[in-house]
């Protein structure tokens, strides 16, 4: 018979956790870094408890300020780490826990691993309702946990402590594996977590979960280097799976043997680094007009680690090449056939390795490499004009952008998720560093651009740090400035307020609507049309302990970052900019326009939106 030990069952979680870890070529690190947290009665007798007697240095605690901001930080962390690395939340039940359906979703459809540990309602049943149960009539079996099932990979409610035994190890093979991971939710009922049991001693053992890289086969490698070497005008985009799999470097070489230009999307900017004269910088929607022209020929596309999401295929407008056709690079074998491509299923880095040994001697022809030449310094001429200063001094949207790249030089990150900002930085970022350009754009998700900082600058403590954002994401979520403050980690927030929800009025306006509900004006009469709302942001931030800065000149700008610099904690600069639409875009994106309406501008924009829609093209 094993020998036992008698813990509750919180006991048993937090000291299964403290003993797993994750390992990739030879580097192995705690697979649970440390456990983000809000406490109410539903977790906080069981697993609070649990982890002030058992976490220990292993397993450190960090106190949340919004639970939905805690995942954001533990993705942010986990995609920092390129996945070799994950954090737990854990929360009390009902608001706490369903405040974590947002962050899940983010974690899941970015496939970062997350664990999910909130408090459910009683098993035993005896007080219910328990506070902040909400009943369902036709089921006593179902919880408002029930929400984290479709946003998870994984997902388990633990009625009996034994029950651990054989879910625990499940949930750790999810979190860990690159193909399957992203949010995994093990709810927690209350009763439970305080349940002792005698557990085997030899469940708590150290236990390493080694991450592959498997190769594609020997017979799809050579197929693919078939279509590569019969290609005339061939591209690469690379995704974040370039990141996870840490095969930027595999990348570089790749592309300098063999001359293929490469677009990035936003997970995967950083790629290639910008003075790389194959890097053609952001493709898509939000891409530089090189990458677009180069796609919009292309007659092979050599996709590495992309979801395709509508931002990287232009809303499937991009590739109009009458042949064109597709290699799919991807750990995901869904993802490696998007676009009827040739699958190449495994991890990035090896696969490229196969692709370059398989390749070797040949390059792209020279006439494609002069029209990669010639588009990417027409768009280095195009960038110039973008973020040269205005006539009036002040600053703008992409001048903030230009200077913050110089700023963050080989040595800073910026986190950004959503507004107007992605779109113009994805455009005009120019990496410096693989790890400079931190983007959530698989979810875009308002709030989570401090809370991600925060989680970066977890997991790479000598780099400095810079949340990006607007004033529509401040307002939603930035109480882990709070969190911030209190861990004396050193982020710098930059705040570009345009009073309002700028790039959705601007996306209104395009599509022939008048400005309705985006701006953050007082009501008058019966709309939002009086005076704007006098927010006073740098006063918000210094109230919760963080320095204020502002600037509203270049010179400004310069000054304030130098003074973030100097600052030990979290600098917030706060940056007026105007609601306008001078950046040009090169690609098209598919948001419906009403068929029927008054105003003629939007029966115009309709007819418009018809015409593009013939462009869209699919591939099986
Ligand atoms: C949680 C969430 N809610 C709504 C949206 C839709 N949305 C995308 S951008 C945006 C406006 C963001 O405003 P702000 O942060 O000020 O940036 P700006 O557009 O002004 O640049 C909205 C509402 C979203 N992406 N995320
Ligand atoms: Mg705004």
């Amino acid at each position: 018979m094993s020998r036992t030990v008698k813990l509750s069952m919180a006991s048993a979680v937090v000291r299964f956790l403290r003993a797993q870890y994750i390992r990739r070529d030879r580097a192995e690190s705690r697979l649970i870094a440390g456990v983000f947290g809000i406490f109410g009665h539903g977790n906080v007798t069981g697993l609070g408890q649990a982890l002030e007697e058992d976490g220990g240095i292993e397993l450190p605690f960090f106190q949340g300020k919004n639970e939905q901001a805690m995942v954001h930080s533990a993705v942010a962390y986990a995609k920092a780490r390129r996945r070799l690395g994950a954090f737990a939340c854990t929360t009390s039940v009902g608001p706490g826990a369903t405040n974590l359906v947002t962050g899940a979703a983010t974690a899941t459809i970015n496939r970062l691993p997350v664990l999910l540990l909130p408090g459910d309602i009683f098993a035993g049943r005896a007080p219910a309702p328990v506070l902040q149960q909400l009943e369902f009539a036709g089921s006593q079996d179902v919880s408002v946990n029930d929400c984290l099932r479709p946003v998870s990979r994984f997902w388990d409610r633990l009625n009996r402590p034994e029950q651990i035994l054989s879910s625990l190890p499940e949930a750790m093979r999810v979190l860990s594996d690159p193909a399957e991971t992203g949010a995994v939710t093990l709810a927690l009922p209350e009763d439970v977590q305080s349940e002792a049991f005698a557990f085997p001693v030899q469940f708590f053992e150290k236990r390493i979960y080694e991450v592959e890289r498997p190769s594609a086969s020997a017979a799809s490698v050579a197929a693919a280097v078939g279509w590569i070497r019969a290609s005339r005008r061939p591209l690469i985009i690379a995704g974040g799976g370039v990141h996870y799999s840490d095969a930027a470097g595999a990348l570089g070489l790749l592309v300098s043997a063999t001359q293929i230009p490469v677009g990035m999307t936003q997970a995967g900017m950083g790629s290639v680094l910008a003075v790389n004269e194959c890097s053609l910088g952001a493709i898509g929607v939000t891409g530089t007009s090189a990458a677009n022209a180069i796609a919009n020929q292309a007659d092979l596309v050599i996709v590495v680690g992309s979801r395709l999401s509508d931002f990287t295929t232009a809303s499937k407008t991009l590739f109009q090449g009458r042949e064109v056709r597709f290699i799919g690079v991807n750990v995901h074998p869904m993802d490696a056939r998007k676009h009827g491509a040739l699958p190449l299923v495994g991890d990035a880095k090896a696969i490229l390795n196969q692709l370059r040994r398989g390749l070797k001697g040949w390059r792209v022809a020279a006439l494609h490499s002069r029209h990669v030449a010639r588009v990417r310094s027409e768009w280095a001429r195009t960038r110039e004009k973008i973020v040269a200063a205005g006539e009036d001094g002040r600053l703008s949207q992409v001048q903030v952008i230009a200077l913050l790249n110089n700023e963050c030089g080989t040595t800073g990150t910026v986190v950004h998720a959503a507004g107007g900002i992605p779109g113009d930085i994805h455009k005009l970022w120019q990496s410096n560093a693989s790890n400079d350009y931190h983007s959530e754009y698989g979810y875009s998700c308002m709030g989570y651009e401090i809370a991600g900082a925060l989680g970066v600058k977890l997991a790479e403590p000598n780099r400095r740090v810079f949340a990006l954002l607007g004033d529509g994401s401040y307002l939603m979520l930035h109480s882990e400035i709070v969190t911030a403050v209190q861990e004396r980690l050193k982020i710098t927030v930059v705040l570009l307020d345009n009073h309002g929800y700028g790039c959705i009025s601007q996306l209104q306006r395009s599509r022939g609507g008048k400005g309705f509900g985006n701006e953050f004006r007082r009501r008058e009469a019966v709309r939002l049309e009086g005076p704007w709302l006098p927010i006073d942001f740098p006063k918000n931030a210094e109230s919760l302990g963080a320095r204020s800065l502002q600037a509203r000149t270049p010179a400004e700008l310069e000054s304030a970052f130098a003074a973030a610099r100097r600052c030990d904690g979290v600098a917030l600069i706060y940056v007026p900019v105007d609601l306008r639409d001078d950046v040009p875009g090169f690609a098209w994106w598919d948001v419906p326009v009403s068929g029927t309406s008054r105003r003629p501008s939007v029966r115009r924009a309709r007819r418009q939106y018809d015409q593009a829609q013939k462009s869209q093209r699919f591939f099986y």
